[in-house]
């Protein structure tokens, strides 16, 4: 039989790679997949308890509507970094403001922790794949109370991020800065296992996700690089071929492994497009740029856009490098 490495073997095999104290990641870390289990038994019974499928009848800041599991998921999240003590803080799409721990255990954490608990929530109830995204940071200044600007870090200061993708299987997939691997939860152990080490998206592809059905509301440059993914061109493997599942970590996740392009551009409604820069850009612009891929919102390098708020929208043009450059080359 082959051996199994788990991602809690793996996180202490390459913890010499974590330029910190080594068993601060692996705690967190620790934390995030204990979320994550969690997580996902509730996901997976999303069909079978009818109480928890539905709106929980209120809203995000953003003025969605929440799903029970988002909820869920959230605090989760939240109790499992707060016991732990390494973060002192967290950000979430599901939550206005930071939140501090002020836990005797949490207050003198050295991270902060931002996150989207459940991604493509709208896909719950239909039995579509979605994700959990997650972005760590080292907080600014220790020896002063965490505050907003410790959240609002380029994301070229992330020191590892990931997401889980509850598909077929569900996997979790991080990057510490020194490659990305791929783990896949193994249900009869309950433990996640090494299944894609060392994951290199491929420099072209031929797949490009977007929402078609907005691309009246796009900008020019966006409307010709979709006509030139649909053109016939037998030399570059064209037309591409339309993926898009409506949940990011499952389309990234799809792209990252076969190769491929992801687009939410801005709109004339929303020009800064949808996706969030802090907890669903930057963490995925840091696994695709260590995969060999790219990240920009057009015109500039995701990871380097100086945050101002929590909440910051931002065009997004995610994968293959080469589809990347290209699509940027029609924009002006
Ligand atoms: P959410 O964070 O509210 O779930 O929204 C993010 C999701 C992404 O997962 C997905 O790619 C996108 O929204 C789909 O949006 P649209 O339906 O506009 O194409
Ligand atoms: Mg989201």
């Amino acid at each position: 039989m082959a051996k199994i490495t788990t991602l809690g073997e793996f996180i202490i095999e390459r913890q010499n790679e974590f330029k910190y104290a080594k068993g601060e990641l692996s705690n967190l870390l620790s934390a995030i997949r204990l979320a994550a289990k969690v997580i996902n038994r509730e996901v997976n019974k999303a069909g079978l308890v009818y109480d928890i499928l539905g709106a929980a009848g209120t809203e995000n800041i953003q003025g969605e509507t929440q799903q029970k599991l988002d909820v869920y998921a959230n605090d989760q999240f939240i109790y499992a970094l707060k016991a732990r003590g390494e973060a002192c803080a967290i950000a979430s799409e599901e939550n206005e403001d930071i939140v501090v721990f002020n836990n005797e255990t949490s207050k003198k954490g050295k991270y902060i922790v931002l996150f989207d608990p459940l991604d493509g929530s709208s896909n719950i109830d239909v039995n579509v794949s979605i994700g959990t995204i997650f972005s760590i940071y080292r907080r600014l200044d220790e020896n002063k109370p965490v505050c907003i600007e410790d959240f609002l870090q380029p994301g070229t200061a992330q020191v590892a991020a990931g997401y889980i993708v509850y598909g077929s299987s569900t996997m979790l997939v991080y990057t510490t800065g020194h490659g990305v691997n791929g783990f896949t939860l193994d249900p009869s152990l309950g433990t996640f296992c090494l299944s894609h080490p060392n994951i290199k998206i491929p420099e072209d592809g031929t797949i490009y996700s977007i929402n078609e059905g907005n691309i009246n509301q796009c900008e020019e440059g966006v409307k010709k690089y979709i006509a030139y993914c649909q053109e016939e061109d037998k030399a570059t493997n064209r037309p591409y071929s339309g993926r898009y599942i409506g949940s990011l970590v499952a389309d990234f996740h799809r792209n990252l492994l076969k190769g491929g392009i992801y687009i939410y551009p801005g709109t004339k409604k929303a020009p800064d497009g949808k996706l969030r820069l802090l907890y669903e850009c930057n963490p995925l612009a840091f696994i695709a740029e260590q995969a060999g891929g790219k990240a920009s919102n057009g015109k500039q390098r995701i990871m380097e856009i100086q945050p101002t708020k929590l909440h910051q929208r931002v065009p997004f043009f995610i994968g293959s490098k080469n589809m990347v450059e290209k699509a940027e080359s029609f924009l002006i």
